[in-house]
């Protein structure tokens, strides 16, 4: 599926425009950006099938940019951007900036690049402009360090697809008898320095010149007979290492790391009078175990340890002892407990989010529109929200699974929530979270939030740390007082999977669990494929060692009715 990388392409290209200040374009690109994120069909086969311009908001203009993309991977018009563009677009994209701001500061300042802003702001030249204060020059600053700290690292979110993709392309290539994820992206970590695939061949160098000639790669990094490192067109580095099947359970262990577990297992190894590599556990120079990782890891005397916990944080010692928590596993989880639709800021029906989630497998669904005053979310006000309730019930008699009315309601600066409460009574689900005054200091920021939980109709407090990763940190709370009140409330956090949120993360998440507090997991889908993020928040929650108790989705319906009626 392209449909993302072409999204990408079109949003480009909309900043881009913006940034010339050309009017009406930028917001054309991104509704069709939009639209092509949200479908469920391959964008490419709809151009391959000659469908492309039935795709809504595709006209003849953004048409020919997304052929000559899918053709040649490539866009004449965004590089010729680009050269017109005398500064750096990345600009755009550090919080506290917007084309706006970025053309105002080359005008006055010549600010072209990253480096010439933080100059500027460092030396206090920017909070002298209109518009701009001492607050703001602040603001950006920190997001210039976020950006350079998220630099090089993709979002799990946005690498997991593609590594798929290729690993799936691999196995069909009949080259490979087997082909696996190692690294991070397996561990499921947030976001990944690089892609690490592992395959069995008895074929390396066909497989090497099939992996250096993928469409998408842009670069050969390096290449030699059993491994190969690639750039692809989006900036990913893959590293594919080809092996023997007798080495590959060992060599799996290794490529996935993390390093110091690596480390802590060889450890082991030693004091047992055995080697361990990624070529296998060796016993007086024979090799003893290898093939599969089960096997490595009972003849060093340990349970299989799953890979999101293989971070040296504890795991080694209790699977000596045979003692490590059993973890939530994706087949555990029955819905999905975040997710909008056209009734507020998504762009797909309840239906069209309901089918979706139908063909993942969830028993259930709440959908969680929001409601209030938040402009920006397309928020429902009572009389809307009465409406929306009307139109789930309807679809409850025919749909096959079934749908929670839900909302998501903005917390305010005071605590008290965003809607009244002989509005929230006629949901199913509420959840709660910060949406504005995001800047507020730890002490009032957790007097907000429990105040806010004093509302009985509260259940989910929603992303709860406001972080969005490369962008901002988030605001604090006292979480040990958080965790008393929600356990008191039968509240529960949620992780919220939304690639850039991942919120709670994972070791928020193993404070909630060792406090008892219980979790919930919600895509936060705009669009029907977002749907499949549940896989990031599952992998969150297993990174964080919940076990199936711990995570209210595993509930089935009806024992989830009687918790959200409390
Ligand atoms: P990343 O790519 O920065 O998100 O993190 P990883 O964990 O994927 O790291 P990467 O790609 O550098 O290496 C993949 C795995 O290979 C890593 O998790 C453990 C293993 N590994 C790499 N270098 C070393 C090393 O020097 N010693 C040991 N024991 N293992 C290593
Ligand atoms: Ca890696
Ligand atoms: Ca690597
Ligand atoms: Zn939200």
């Amino acid at each position: 599926m392209k449909n993302s990388l072409i999204a990408k392409l079109l949003y480009d290209i909309a900043d881009l425009l913006e940034l010339q200040n050309v009017q009406f374009k930028p917001n054309a690109y991104r509704a069709a950006a939009r639209t092509i994120e949200g479908m469920s069909k391959d964008i490419e086969s709809e151009w391959k099938e000659g469908r492309l311009y039935d795709v809504p908001g595709v006209g003849k203009g953004i048409g020919e940019k997304i052929e000559e993309f899918l053709a040649t991977e490539k866009s004449s018009y965004l590089e010729e951007l680009k050269k017109k563009l005398p500064m750096d677009p990345e600009l755009m994209n550090i919080e506290g900036m917007g084309p706006k701001k970025v053309m105002f500061l080359y005008k006055k300042l010549k600010i072209r690049t990253m480096k010439d802003l933080e100059e500027s702001a460092k030396k206090g030249k920017i909070r002298k402009l209109p518009g701009f204060g001492e607050k703001s020059e602040q603001k950006i600053l920190s997001g210039i360090e976020h950006a350079k700290k998220g630099s090089g690292r993709m979002l799990l979110g946005f690498a997991l697809p593609i590594a798929n993709e290729i690993i799936s392309e691999l196995r069909s290539s009949k080259l490979v008898t087997n082909a696996a994820l190692a690294g991070s992206a397996r561990r499921m970590k947030e976001t990944v320095g690089d892609l690490d695939i592992l395959a069995i061949s008895s074929k390396a160098g066909k497989v090497m010149d099939y992996f250096c000639s993928m469409p998408n790669v842009i670069e050969t990094i390096s290449r030699g007979p059993t491994k190969a490192s690639v750039r692809l067109v989006n900036g990913l580095q893959v590293d594919l290492r080809v092996l023997p099947e007798k080495e590959y359970g060992s060599a799996l262990m290794y490529f996935t790391g993390n390093k110091d577990h690596n480390v802590a297992l060889r450890k082991i190894a030693i004091a047992k009078k055995m080697k361990l590599s990624e070529y296998g556990l060796f016993k007086n120079n024979k090799q003893i175990a290898g093939k599969t990782e089960e096997e490595v890891y009972n003849k060093l005397g340990m349970h299989y340890i799953p890979p999101e916990m293989r971070e040296n944080t504890g795991e080694v010692e209790l699977a000596l002892k045979n003692k490590l928590p059993a973890i939530v596993e994706r087949k555990d989880v029955l819905c999905d407990l975040q997710m909008h639709s056209k009734w507020s800021d998504g762009s797909n029906t309840i239906e069209e989010m309901a089918a979706k989630a139908g063909e993942l497998g969830h028993k259930y669904i709440a959908i969680t529109d929001h409601a209030g005053t938040l402009v920006i979310a397309n928020s429902m006000n009572e009389k809307r929200a009465a409406k929306y309730c009307e139109e789930i019930d309807s679809i409850n008699k025919k749909s096959e699974i079934h749908i929670l009315k839900g909302t998501e309601v903005n917390i305010m600066p005071s605590g008290s929530l965003d809607i009244p409460d002989k509005c929230l009574k006629n949901f199913d689900i509420v959840l709660c979270s910060v949406h504005s005054a995001l800047t507020m200091q730890k002490e009032e920021m957790t007097k907000r939030i429990l105040k806010a939980m004093d509302n009985k109709y509260m259940r989910i407090w929603a992303h709860p740390t406001g972080r969005k990763i490369k962008i901002r940190d988030g605001y604090t709370v006292d979480f040990p007082k958080i965790f008393d009140k929600a356990k008191e409330r039968g509240i529960a956090l949620e992780i919220d999977c939304y690639p850039d949120r991942t919120d709670l993360n994972d070791i928020n998440v193993r404070s909630a669990v060792e406090a008892g507090v219980k979790l919930s997991i919600g895509t936060d889908a705009h669009a029907a494929p977002q749907l499949d993020f549940i896989n990031l928040g599952v992998g969150t929650a297993r990174r964080g060692w919940a076990k199936k108790s711990d995570i209210i989705n595993t509930m089935p319906l009806e024992k989830m009715m009687k918790f959200l009626a409390h």
